[in-house]
């Protein structure tokens, strides 16, 4: 489509309007979207993706634009994609990044883009996934992923980035509660923020404990802890080195694509999974659904059987 070819030739050549009418095009989720995405693919694989997680108000964001700075400083570009896993909308969460993300948001060489994903059917990381190869085609060296880790968007996250960096701050029981909701899995580095307050370095020794409960063999990466304080600049470079150390350690071990092709292949089959989810609910299995419901209500059949009758539905629809 001559509509598709243009958006495309203006995102390869870096036009942020027309990276922002894709990702708007790939939140839409129609047909269009995965049209531009197969006619961008070959154009991706260059950028660094990060991501940054953590409890609500660590200070995500503000390290977030001290590192875009830095990068920026090395001629670097920087796209950065905000998730939000809790707001249907994406108004407050932008405005409020955009108060922290002043001094990058004018700069030419920073995108930035917050999206929501409360009630977008299973396909949270599937879309940041792709509104990252967008960026990674419009030659964005680093792209960064921003978001809370209270639940499943952090795995999303993780399962984006090359280095998944966990921010906490110093109060107490802190690490002991991320530690609880799964972060201590996927963190490449932990990152101290907010070392200025006081038991910061308690707080690192106890993670430190935490940390080495973690099952490890000899040649894992040895995941290290960065004391922080974003909003004076404190100790982001040393952050940034260890980025760096961690992706040239995942080069050396020749990690990275293995570890990309495992992304790669958790992708297809959630892909899959939204393609056969929608083919499956159309009018007429909606309505069959409905039909059962009262049946299953009473207990008379269960929600296994009541699946099982229309995926049989379905199924035989598809071989008639
Ligand atoms: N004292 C201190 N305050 C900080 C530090 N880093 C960030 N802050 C402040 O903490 C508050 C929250 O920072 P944000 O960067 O918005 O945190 P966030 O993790 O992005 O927050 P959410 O996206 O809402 O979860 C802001 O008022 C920051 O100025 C730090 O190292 N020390
Ligand atoms: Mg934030």
């Amino acid at each position: 489509m001559e509509r598709i070819e243009n958006l495309k030739n203006r995102i390869l050549k870096s036009d942020k309007r027309a990276v922002s009418r894709a990702i708007s095009i790939i939140e839409n989720g129609n047909s269009v979207s995965e049209e531009l995405l197969n006619s961008l693919y070959s154009n991706i694989g260059k950028a660094y993706r990060i991501g940054v997680t953590g409890p609500p108000g660590a200070g995500k964001s503000t390290l977030t634009n001290q590192m875009t700075q830095r990068y920026r400083a090395q001629g670097l570009k920087v796209g950065i994609i905000a998730v939000d896993p809790t707001s249907p909308f994406t108004g407050g969460a932008l405005l409020g990044d955009r108060v922290r993300m002043n001094q990058v948001s004018n700069d030419d060489g920073v995108f930035i883009r917050s999206m929501a994903t409360r009630g977008s059917l299973g396909g949270l990381s599937n879309k940041t996934v792709d509104a990252a190869d967008v960026l990674d085609a419009a030659n964005f060296d680093i792209i960064i992923f921003e978001t809370v880790g209270v639940g499943q968007s952090e795995l999303d996250i993780a399962n984006a980035a090359d280095t998944t960096l966990v921010v906490l701050v110093p109060e107490s029981g802190d690490s002991v509660q991320a530690m609880k909701a799964g972060l201590m899995e996927i963190g490449d580095i932990f990152v101290m923020n907010k070392s200025d307050r006081p038991g910061a370095d308690a707080a690192v020794t106890s993670l430190k404990t935490i940390l080495t409960m973690k099952e490890k063999k000899p040649d894992d990466w040895e995941t290290p802890i960065v004391k922080t304080v974003a909003n004076s600049g404190d100790g982001i470079d040393e952050l940034l080195n260890n980025i760096s150390t961690h992706r040239q350690f995942l080069k050396l071990k020749n990690l990275f694509d293995e570890k990309r092709k495992e992304k790669l292949k958790t992708r297809v089959k959630e892909i899959i999974g939204l393609v056969l989810s929608a083919e499956i609910w159309n009018d007429k299995r909606e309505q069959q659904l409905e039909a059962s419901l009262n049946q299953a209500l009473k207990g008379e059949i269960s929600p296994y059987v009541v699946a099982k009758n229309i995926i049989f539905n379905y199924k035989k629809e598809i071989t008639e």
